[in-house]
Order: C-alpha cells, then structure tokens, then sequence
C-alpha cells in the first residue's frame, strides 16, 4: 500500500477509486492548501494528485522524498508542474487532457455570447435597479453569423470551439503549432493562417494554446491593435497569455470592441482597470466546471496515478 496525498478537495469518485489499494491523505480545507502545509504532507508520498493552485517545483519534489513515483495534475494545463524537475527525479508527471474539452468550449462560447451581446451589461442593469425599457437601439449587440472567429492554438478545446463556431455560422481560421488533422480541418472549413493575419481578419479572436515562456504576453498592445476595433478577444486559457494592463488599455480606448476572460494575469485578483469596463465579461475560471467534468477529471487523474503505482503506463502522461 502506498501513499496518495490529494492537495485539494475533489470529487469522492477519485478518492474512492484510490482509498481501494491506497492510504488517501486528501486536504479538505475550504481554501487552498498553504505551501507549507503542502510541504509538510507530501513528505514520504509515493503519488501527489495537485490541482493548479499548487507549483510543483524541485523544492516540493524533494520534500517529498526519493520514492515519489507520480505527480498526477488534475488539470489539462500544468504550467503549475516543472516537469523539467519531474523528469530529473524519475518523477512521472500527468495531466487530464480530453474529459474537459467540450465544457471549456462552452465557456468560450458564452464568453463570446455574452461580449458581443453585451449580456454582462444588462443584467448589471436589472441587477443595479437601473431603470429600463425596451428600445429599437437598447444595449445593441453584434451578430456572429458571418463572422470570422479566428482560433489561436487548435488542440482539442480550439477544435471543439470551432465546431460550435460553425453551429453559429462562422467562418474559421486558426494558428497552430502544427497542422491538424486534415479531416477535421476540411469538416470544420477551417484554414490555418500565421498570427498576424489571424489578428487582422477575425472578428472574434478565442485563444487556446498552452502558457509557457513562448507564449506569455503573446497577446500584448501590439496585437491587440493589430485586431479590428470591431473585434472581441476571449480568453479561457491562461491568463498571462494576454498582457492585462495593455487589454485594459485597448477596451476602454476602443482599440477593440469588447473581450470575455475567464482566466486572469494574477489570479484570483483582476486588473483594477478591467473592473471598471462594461465591455469586458468576466467570470472566475470556470472552464471545466461542471460536475461532470471535475469527476471526470479527478478520475482520470486518480487513474494516472494508479497505473504508475501499479507500474504501468498511466493513460494520459505529460510529453
Ligand atoms: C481547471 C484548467 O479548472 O484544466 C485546466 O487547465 O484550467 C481548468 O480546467 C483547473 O485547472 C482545475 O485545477
């Protein structure tokens, strides 16, 4: 029997799953785990189940001992994780690629409703009291019927969005590190286009890729003015992909026309300036929240974990 320590609270399917042929040390506080205290209890685990909020760096990796044999995130991203550390150590590191596309597509997709048809804005108005009524030029939106959304890193959850995209009569261009799939590019209509022309011809820009050094600040004031003042900008990614303070910027100067965030440079705090924006929607990272996809998540990664415990290969490894 070996020793699983769960950072955080997750759902009992995963903890049930492990308890069978583990000892479970899972943190049930109603916040997020201190480092401290985290240092303290991975102390001697064989397998550590993380959630994002925890930076798994050499420091954890060492506390935790020799006979760690798995850091298993409950996460698709793992900018949290240096695997770089977890390879060094003969650490296997995990993620949860695949269980959390659709609902992140979702997100995406209502980030995109609500910006363009300003849905943030009205319900602040009946929620503030605000008198309204009815009118021909009341709170006017943008169709997206027609339009481009051009989809910056086309892996499961920019394909997934793209689908949704052509439900809703959109044209589609994305930007990827590599070609995808040619079928699925012909049955989405999506052409693959460099940045710079993504920026210049979408009308929304949803972004998809992973946070990494290449990839922070990839969009900053230089892209953002490259975009239409008509466009919207969607991030249900990572934060630090978009420079904040220079998006703060370009919405209230007009540089574009609106941008829906799901996820923040600092989280959980937001750019002061955005909070005083009507045109930006902000929600507080819900991508993959729905009951269904934290348990399928949780389970995935409690099964990455099992198998390297059991000594085979877990189902979805980083790399
Ligand atoms: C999760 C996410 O909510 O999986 C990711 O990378 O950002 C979200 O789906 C979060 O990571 C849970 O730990």
């Amino acid at each position: 029997m070996s020793r699983v320590v769960v950072t955080g609270r997750v759902p009992d399917a995963a903890i049930e799953k492990l308890r069978v042929e583990h000892e479970v040390d899972a943190w049930q506080g109603p916040e997020s785990i201190s480092r401290d205290e985290l240092l303290r209890r991975v102390a001697g685990a064989d397998a550590i189940l993380t959630l994002l909020t925890e930076r798994v760096d050499g420091e954890l990796l060492d506390t935790a001992g020799p006979q760690l044999k798995v850091v298993a995130n409950v996460a698709v991203g793992y900018d949290n994780i240096d695997v770089a550390a977890c390879r060094e150590r003969g650490v296997v590191a995990t993620n949860t690629p695949g269980v959390l596309t659709e609902a992140t597509a979702d997100i995406a997709f209502a980030l995109i409703l609500m910006a363009t048809r300003r849905l943030g804005e009205g319900e602040r108005i009946i929620r503030d009291r605000q008198p309204w009524k009815w009118g021909m030029f009341f709170l006017l939106g943008t169709g997206l019927q027609g339009k481009t959304l051009g989809i910056v890193g086309m892996g499961g959850i920019g394909q997934a969005t793209a689908r949704r995209a052509k439900a809703f009569g959109m044209d589609v261009v994305y930007q990827s590190r590599s070609e995808i799939d040619p079928d699925v590019a012909a049955e989405l209509g999506a052409r693959r286009v460099a940045l710079d022309e993504l920026l210049a011809v979408s009308d929304v820009v949803s972004l998809h890729c992973p946070y990494g050094p290449a990839t922070h600040h990839l969009i900053g004031a230089e892209q953002l003015s490259a975009m239409k003042s008509s466009a919207y900008l969607v991030n249900t990614a990572r934060g630090p992909i978009v420079d904040e303070a220079a998006l703060a910027t370009a919405l209230r100067d007009g540089t574009i026309a609106g941008a829906g965030l799901d996820v923040f440079e600092r989280e959980p705090e937001v750019h002061p300036e955005l909070l005083e924006l009507g045109n930006v929607a902000l929600v507080p990272h819900l991508g993959s929240a729905t009951i269904e996809t934290r348990t399928a998540m949780a389970t995935l990664a409690a099964d990455n974990a099992l198998a390297v415990l059991r000594g085979e290969l877990p189902p979805t490894p980083i790399g």
